[in-house]
């Protein structure tokens, strides 16, 4: 589970890329379509799901913002996701093995874009989060 210090770390960076949130949304989401193809199944009705579109951009900003929103709940994801979890189970039916291949998505995607701040630190401490907040959102499945 997350230590003080993986939060520390995971809420410093953060703060270091909250303005740029959006643009990184986007790109992991793009990224996420492009190299797993097998992830667009859950957008078939988007009229457009290119990179780039405004459904992709609409959508990455959403999912970032849900995530930013978690770096405030780390004491607790389940409790503080709980209803995005029972979304994701029961009205989208996203099989949850698709939260950890978003989440590597947004990991390369920040790695990309902040190469300095990025350090191993860094990455074991933000690829813990992204593992618990993945966990949380797969809580309501059964
Ligand atoms: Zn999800 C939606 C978050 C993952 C799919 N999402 C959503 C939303 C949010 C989210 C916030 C909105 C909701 C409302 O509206 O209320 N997600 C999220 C997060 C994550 C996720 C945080 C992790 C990290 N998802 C995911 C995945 C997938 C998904 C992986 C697949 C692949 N989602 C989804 C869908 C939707 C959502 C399909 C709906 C969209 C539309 O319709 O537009």
């Amino acid at each position: 589970s997350l230590t003080a210090k993986d939060k520390a770390v995971v809420k410093a960076f953060w703060g270091k890329i909250s303005g740029k949130a959006d643009a990184i949304g986007q790109e992991a989401l793009g990224r996420m379509l492009t190299a797993y193809p097998q992830t667009k199944i859950y957008f078939a009705h988007w009229s457009d799901q290119s990179v780039g579109s405004a459904q992709v951009k609409q959508h990455g900003k959403t999912v970032m913002g849900a995530i930013t929103d978690a770096v405030g709940k780390m004491d607790d994801l389940i409790g503080g996701l709980s209803s995005l979890s029972d979304l994701h189970a029961t009205k989208l039916r996203v099989d949850p093995g698709n939260f950890k291949i978003l989440s590597h998505n947004i990991l390369v995607a920040l790695a990309v874009n902040f190469p300095a701040d990025f350090t191993a630190e860094v990455h074991v401490a933000v690829d813990k989060f992204l593992a618990a907040l993945s966990a949380a959102l797969a809580d309501k499945y059964r």
